[in-house]
């Protein structure tokens, strides 16, 4: 009587078995994927680490005015102390130049002139020879 109903057992349990294994591989496979998920959010982690601490310690921005059609581009620029400003001359060869209380550009037509700002404060400048034209700047350091 078992051996007639062992025949009929064992394909069940060796498929019964089968679907255990698979079962066990889609487990170890999902187990696989979440370590991956894991190891991927850690990278993604110490990725972000070094970049909140380089925020902290933040490096000097280079900001650019351009001057052009008699007008300093833009008027007005807000920076940070330690920032730099770089001034270009792109008014065709029109000469110009870059003038504040304290310091001051050559008077040119084309190149650049390029200014570190180390203290806070409000710089008015102007360009000495279009000043009647209202070419005009200020640079607000925070
Ligand atoms: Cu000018």
């Amino acid at each position: 009587m078992i051996t007639v109903r062992s025949p009929e057992r064992r394909p069940r349990s060796a498929r019964a078995r089968l679907a255990a294994a698979s079962a066990l591989a889609a487990a170890s496979a999902l187990a696989l994927s979440a370590l991956a998920a894991a190891s991927a959010l850690a990278l993604a982690i110490a990725g972000a680490l070094p970049g909140a601490a380089a925020s902290t310690a933040r490096s000097a921005t280079t900001h650019t005015v351009v001057l052009k059609n008699i007008r300093f581009h833009p008027a007005t620029l807000s920076i940070r102390r330690g920032d730099r400003v770089r001034w270009l001359w792109r008014d065709g060869g029109l000469e110009h130049n870059v003038t504040f209380h304290r310091f001051h550009s050559r008077t040119q037509g084309g190149g650049s002139y390029t200014v570190r700002f180390a203290h806070a404060g409000t710089f008015a400048y102007r360009c000495t020879i279009h000043v009647a034209e209202g070419m005009r700047g200020k640079i607000v350091v925070h």
